[in-house]
């Protein structure tokens, strides 16, 4: 009884921390994963990061339970070679957006425990400077075969 308590008042305190803080400020929107080819050791986690607050925020770390490690990355143009690289951090200025899409800012799943399926959903965390996080639901999307275009049905207007 004494030991299911104090597990419980943990698990409080533990909340109370994830929602105090920057985290508070952020809104998180069209989070996804990329469905990875079979067999791919690696995959990325793209969305919409908002933040509605009046300070800046860095976001610092980001944690998935679907990969063994898991790193900020950006695409960075180095001679005409699109190559990823790991990023110390993704800052969100006040009152502004940060755009994770592919060939851009993304959460790299590195190391993936076990092959995705579509429709699969990975809690992804992200923790900001001042220790606090938010965590998103990411639904795994199949690829769609141009980058840029969103799956929207316009045929309805
Ligand atoms: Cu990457």
């Amino acid at each position: 009884m004494m030991k299911k308590l104090s597990l419980l008042a943990s698990a409080l305190m533990l909340s109370a921390g994830a929602l105090a803080g920057s985290a508070d400020q952020i809104t998180v929107h069209e989070p996804y994963v990329r469905l990875a080819p079979p067999n791919a050791p690696a995959t990325g986690a793209f969305m919409v990061i908002r933040n509605g607050g009046n300070a800046d925020v860095k976001i610092v770390k980001a944690a998935n339970p679907a990969s063994k490690v898991t790193e900020l990355h950006t695409h960075l143009n180095e001679g005409g070679v699109m190559k990823m690289r790991p990023v110390p951090d993704i800052p969100i200025k006040a009152g502004g957006e940060a755009v994770l899409k592919p060939g851009s800012l993304h959460v790299m799943m590195i190391d993936l425990k076990a092959p995705m399926k579509e429709g699969d959903v990975v809690p992804i965390t992200l923790t900001f400077e001042d220790g606090s996080s938010k965590q998103v639901d990411a639904k795994v999307v199949r690829p769609v075969a141009a980058p840029m275009a969103m799956p929207m049905d316009h045929s309805k207007h």
